[in-house]
């Protein structure tokens, strides 16, 4: 039975569909109804888990010892609970990692949990998951890497077999009606990622593209190629701005720009996700010396993917026992706890919007209504302007804005304006809005906002403007005590990096954390894991350090960063490029 407000709003929504379709022209390449589902869902869970996690690694090499791999204490749906309750909408298993080991009772090899102690070699870690996924409802996706470091099939020679052999796991997953969310298949992960040195095997992508379409319908695919999710070009979580969800296929490949990847394309032909993947922890298996990343940091990821219009696809490995640390669950209730916070109270809602409007049906007060499917449009010429009354008073930090994607990304760029005390002021500004854009901007007490668009590709149609006001995060003491020199290195491939790391206070002692956040191709080919834990003594104030880089072939410019924590917790960044 439907409530009042969603009969009005269904209502509202088929008849305002057949007013766009018949008034608005679609711009440029739109999403299909799963793209749409996945950027409305905002929040993916990754859980790697595999021989690393037992070896204490994040690369293996193929040659792990199955009889390791013993999770005594595995509860899949504790995770599948969790991951539910902190609001993650679909959980991606990886049942192959680079080393080959198959975490399924896969007919195609005897490397896999077969072979293993776990529940007498008659463990199925993907039936156990899919189990739990279906009883919570809970989308599943699949990571079955193409790189395969153990198989003796993945060489040059043999590629033929080895495209068998992949496809064939992939129509072993897919085609079986207990593995996914009740048989069904939201994502299949293509990791791009292939170490030095790795025989140059070429894919059979198409084959095996059709294969997940046939069996696995609208599913969607993750890969280097010519799909529907692209990689965001860095590992740390973060989306570029602008963010074009639309990208040239000719532009994608293993060799694609990161920061075409980071950014996407204005004239991009083909509608992508730039998926932001990133892990709670420093590494993507389980290290007992690693913490989860701090709720800062949490957010920071949050309002540089979502809220740049991008879903956060977030890594939580679990531990030996085959159980989610204690900390990172605790990390994730937290984090589900801000962001319930964070959209309270929707400040503008219901707030009188003034500006000028394409007809009626796209009226501005769509834009404050709380209605999904209404929307506002304008062929005003641009810079157009929108004014807000919230008829009070408001005190806010975030402002939200929307774009109707079904019928294209438009908007270009915009800013936002408060007034106070009388006078209009600067608030911030961005490029593309996209499926969700939030900006954040410093707490201001104001009763008139203005949101000004002034570039956009067609006639802009927003579907929302909301305000909100960020809960209030406590700095620890030793954020504001620390922090690197540089903020940016350059240095020769296979040279040493030196940087040092600085303290404001030096009463007292203090220990911090150097890592280094792994990144697909870059770990294992610019750097190799390491971290150093620097003890400050009292009274100093200064640490010189060292780190190598790797040789490798080829004139690409790889970077990565370095993480300074203290108590798990960022206090600093270190971008360092190689080349
Ligand atoms: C990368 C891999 O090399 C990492 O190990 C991890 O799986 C990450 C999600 O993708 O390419």
């Amino acid at each position: 039975m439907l409530s009042y407000p969603q009969v009005v709003d269904n209502f509202v929504n088929k008849r305002k569909r057949c007013e766009m379709m018949t008034k608005i022209k679609p711009h440029g390449p739109l999403p299909n109804q799963a793209q749409l589902a996945y950027l409305e869902d905002e929040l993916a869970a990754f859980i790697h888990f595999g021989p690393n996690t037992f070896y204490d690694q994040e690369w293996g090499s193929g040659r792990e010892d199955p009889k390791r791999f013993n999770p005594t204490k595995l509860d899949a749906r504790e995770w599948v609970r969790v991951l539910k309750e902190t609001g993650f909408k679909k959980l991606i298993l990886v049942v192959k990692h680079h080393d080959g080991f198959v975490l399924y009772p896969t007919v195609h090899t005897d490397y896999s949990v077969k072979a293993s102690p776990w529940r007498d070699g008659k463990g199925d870690l993907l039936l156990e998951v899919s189990q739990a996924a279906t009883e919570f409802d809970m989308d599943m996706g699949v990571y079955l890497s193409p790189w395969d470091a153990h198989s003796p099939l993945y060489h040059v020679d043999r590629e033929a077999g080895y495209n068998a052999y992949y496809l064939a796991q992939l129509k072993e997953i897919l085609s079986n009606p207990a593995y996914g969310n009740a048989g069904k298949f939201a994502e299949v992960w293509m990791d791009g990622a292939r170490g030095e040195g790795a025989q140059k095997v070429n894919y059979e992508f198409e084959t095996w593209f059709e294969t997940i379409r046939d069996l696995q319908g609208d599913c969607l695919i993750f890969s280097t190629e010519e799909t529907s999710i692209r990689w965001i070009g860095n590992e740390r979580g973060y989306a570029g701005d602008p963010l074009w969800q639309k990208v040239k296929p000719d532009q994608l490949g293993t060799e694609a720009e990161l920061d075409y990847l980071q950014h996407g394309d204005p004239f991009g032909t083909l509608f992508s996700i730039g998926e932001a993947d990133v892990s709670l922890r420093p590494g993507w298996f389980y290290h007992e010396d690693q913490d989860p990343k701090s709720l800062e940091e949490l957010v920071e990821f949050y309002f540089h993917s979502v809220g740049r219009g991008t879903p956060l696809l977030l890594n939580i490995p679990p531990n030996q026992d085959g159980l989610f640390d204690e900390k990172d669950i605790r990390r994730l209730y937290e984090f589900a706890a801000y962001r319930d916070t964070l959209y309270r109270e929707d400040l503008a809602l219901g707030a009188k919007v003034s500006g000028p409007a394409l007809s009626p049906d796209f009226a501005c007060h769509h834009l404050t209504d709380g209605l999904e499917a209404s929307s506002w449009a304008s062929d005003a010429e641009l810079p157009i302007q929108l004014e807000l009354d919230l008829g009070a008073l408001k005190t806010f930090d975030v402002i939200e804005l929307r774009e109707d994607l079904k019928l294209g990304q438009r908007i270009a760029a915009f800013h936002v304006q408060v007034e106070l005390d009388g006078v209009w002021q600067e608030f911030g500004s961005g490029y593309t809005v996209g499926y969700k854009r939030l900006l954040r901007g410093s707490v201001v007490e104001a009763q008139k906002i203005r949101v000004t668009i002034t570039e956009a590709q067609a006639l802009p149609l927003l579907t929302k403007i909301s305000l909100y006001k960020t809960p209030t995060l406590l700095k620890k003491e030793a954020v504001q005590q620390l922090e690197f020199s540089e903020k940016s290195l350059a240095v020769t491939k296979g040279e040493n990096v030196h940087f040092t790391v600085k303290r404001r206070e030096c009463s007292g002692p203090l220990e911090a954390k150097i890592s280094i956040q792994p990144g697909t191709g870059v770990h294992g080919v610019a750097y190799q894991d390491e971290i150093q834990v620097l003890a400050f003594q009292v009274g100093e104030t200064e640490k010189r350090l060292t780190l190598p880089t790797l040789y490798y072939t080829g004139d690409k410019t790889l970077d990565f960063y370095l993480n300074l924590t203290v108590g798990g917790q960022l206090v600093d960044q270190l971008q360092v490029q190689v080349s």
